[in-house]
C-alpha cells in the first residue's frame, strides 16, 4: 500500500483538472496570442478558468488575478514591487512579516533587508499563532508592508486575517497574505475582509504544478515582472501557460465543491487520526484542533529524532514530512516548534502528517499501526529517550 499524507507539500492532480487540461498539449497547442483558429481555440477555455478563479476567491471583476509560474514566484513578486514602489522612491522603508512565512517569504525579507529594507519578524504565541495585536504595535510611518501568512504550512495554524487586514486599512499599510493553504481548506472570500494582495499555487488544491496567481485589489500598485508583452495586462510577459491555467481554474471549482467535504469528513478523519496518536504517551501537539486547517497534524514523539520515524513511515509505504520540503534535505528542527520556544530535542522531533479529499479511513487505520510500532522500536533504541528525567519540562502543553 502507498499512502500520501503530504499533501501540504504537494497534492494529487485531480483526474478531472488533468482530463481538462490534455487536449491543450497535443491538439489545441496554439499561442493565445497568435491570429488563427489554433489560437482563438484557446481563447473561451482561458477565459473561463480565469473566472473560475475569481470566483473561487470571490474577487470582483475590477481587480486582478496575475498568473505565475507558483507561489515563490507571487511572493517574491509583491515584495520586490514593494522595494521599488516604497524603499527605492524613499517613500517607506519598513515591512512587517511573522517569523514562520514561508522561506519564500523569509528569504525574500532578508534580501531585501541586504538592500536596506527594515523587516520586522513577529513572534508567534504558545498556540503557534500570530496575535493581530502585535501587528499594531509594530506598524509605524515607515511601514509600507505587512505580509502574514492565511495559514501555516506546518502546523495549519490559522492566522487572523480579518483582524490584521482591518489594523492595516486603518493604518494605511498594504496588507499581503499568502493563502497557499488556505485554498480548499477555509473559505477565502477577499471581500469579506481588507486585504490588497493574496497568493495562490495550484499544486496545493489539486492542480498542476508550475501554475500560480498573485491576486490584487483594483488600485494597487505592482510592478511588472517580466517585460516584452502584453501578456498578464503587462505585469508578466510570456507566453501564457494555457493547460496549467485551465488546470488551476478547473481545480479551484473543484476545491470549492469539495470545501464543505475537507471541512467536514476530512476534518472528522484527521481528529480521529491526531486522537489516536495522542494516546501514545510523550506525544505533543501544538495549535489546538479548532484553530487549524482541517488536514494538518504537526505531532512531536519524544525521543524519536523525526527523520527516524519518516524512515520507517517511508519503508511501510507511507509519506509524511518532518516539515517543509523546501528545508527536509538538511537535518533542521522544525522552524515552527523554534519559534514557539520548544527545546532543541523536542524541535527535532515533530512530524508533519497532511491529509487531503483523497485520504481514506484505511489509510489512516494503517498508518496508525505503522506508527504505533515505530514509535516502540525508535523508542527502544533511543538513548536521549531512556534518560529523559522524570516531569520533563517540553515547553509545550499537551493537547
Ligand atoms: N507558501 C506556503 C505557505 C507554502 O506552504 C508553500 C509550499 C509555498 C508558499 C511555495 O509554494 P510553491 O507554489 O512555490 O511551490 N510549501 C511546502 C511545504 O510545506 N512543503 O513543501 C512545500
Amino acid at each position: 500500500m502507498k499512502i500520501y499524507l503530504d499533501n501540504n507539500a504537494t497534492t494529487i492532480v485531480d483526474p478531472y483538472v488533468f482530463d481538462e487540461m490534455e487536449p491543450f498539449f497535443v491538439q489545441k497547442y496554439g499561442n493565445p496570442n497568435s491570429l488563427h483558429y489554433f489560437a482563438s481555440e484557446t481563447h473561451a477555455p482561458l477565459k473561463e478558468a480565469m473566472q473560475k478563479i475569481y470566483a473561487g476567491i470571490h474577487a470582483p471583476e475590477e481587480d486582478s488575478v496575475v498568473i505565475t509560474s507558483c507561489a515563490t514566484e507571487s511572493n517574491n513578486w509583491v515584495f520586490k514591487s514593494i522595494y521599488n514602489e516604497y524603499v527605492i522612491t524613499g517613500k517607506k522603508n519598513h515591512i512587517i512579516i511573522s517569523e514562520v512565512e514561508h522561506p519564500s517569504i523569509i528569504a525574500t525579507a532578508k534580501y531585501l533587508e541586504n538592500l536596506g529594507c527594515n523587516v520586522t519578524y513577529l513572534p508567534i504565541n504558545h498556540e503557534g499563532i500570530i496575535e493581530a495585536d502585535m501587528v499594531r504595535d509594530y506598524i509605524t510611518d515607515k511601514t509600507a508592508l505587512v505580509s502574514i501568512m492565511w495559514a501555516n504550512n506546518e502546523t495549519g495554524a490559522i492566522f487572523p486575517v480579518q483582524e490584521i487586514g482591518d489594523i492595516c486599512a486603518e493604518k494605511d499599510v498594504l496588507f499581503h497574505t499568502d493563502a497557499v493553504q488556505a485554498i480548499g481548506k477555509t473559505p477565502v472570500d477577499v471581500q469579506s475582509f481588507n486585504v490588497d494582495y493574496l497568493t495562490m499555487s495550484a499544486h496545493k488544491f489539486h492542480g498542476p504544478k508550475g501554475v500560480g496567481a498573485l491576486y490584487m485589489k483594483k488600485g494597487k500598485e505592482l510592478t511588472p515582472l517580466l517585460h516584452g508583452g502584453s501578456q498578464m495586462g503587462g505585469y508578466r510577459s510570456g507566453t501564457l501557460n494555457v493547460a496549467g491555467i485551465v488546470g488551476m481554474g478547473k481545480a479551484m471549482e473543484q476545491a470549492i465543491d469539495a470545501l464543505d467535504f475537507e471541512m467536514s469528513d476530512i476534518r472528522e478523519l484527521r481528529d480521529h487520526f491526531e486522537e489516536e496518536l495522542l494516546k501514545i504517551p510523550d506525544t505533543f501537539v501544538v495549535t489546538p484542533r479548532e484553530k487549524r486547517t482541517p488536514n494538518t497534524i504537526l505531532i512531536s514523539f519524544r525521543g524519536i529524532e523525526g527523520e527516524s520515524m519518516l524512515w520507517d513511515l517511508n519503508r511501510s509505504g507511507i509519506a509524511a514530512s518532518t516539515g517543509s520540503a523546501c528545508a527536509s534535505e538538511d537535518l533542521e528542527s522544525n522552524p515552527v516548534m523554534e519559534a514557539i520556544g520548544a527545546e532543541a530535542d523536542l524541535a527535532h522531533t515533530a512530524i508533519r502528517f497532511s491529509l487531503s479529499r483523497y485520504t481514506t479511513e484505511e489509510e489512516i487505520e494503517f498508518t496508525l499501526a505503522v506508527v504505533k510500532e515505530a514509535v516502540d522500536r525508535l523508542r527502544g533504541i533511543s538513548s536521549s529517550y531512556a534518560y529523559a528525567p522524570e516531569g520533563h519540562e517540553s515547553g509545550l502543553e499537551a493537547h
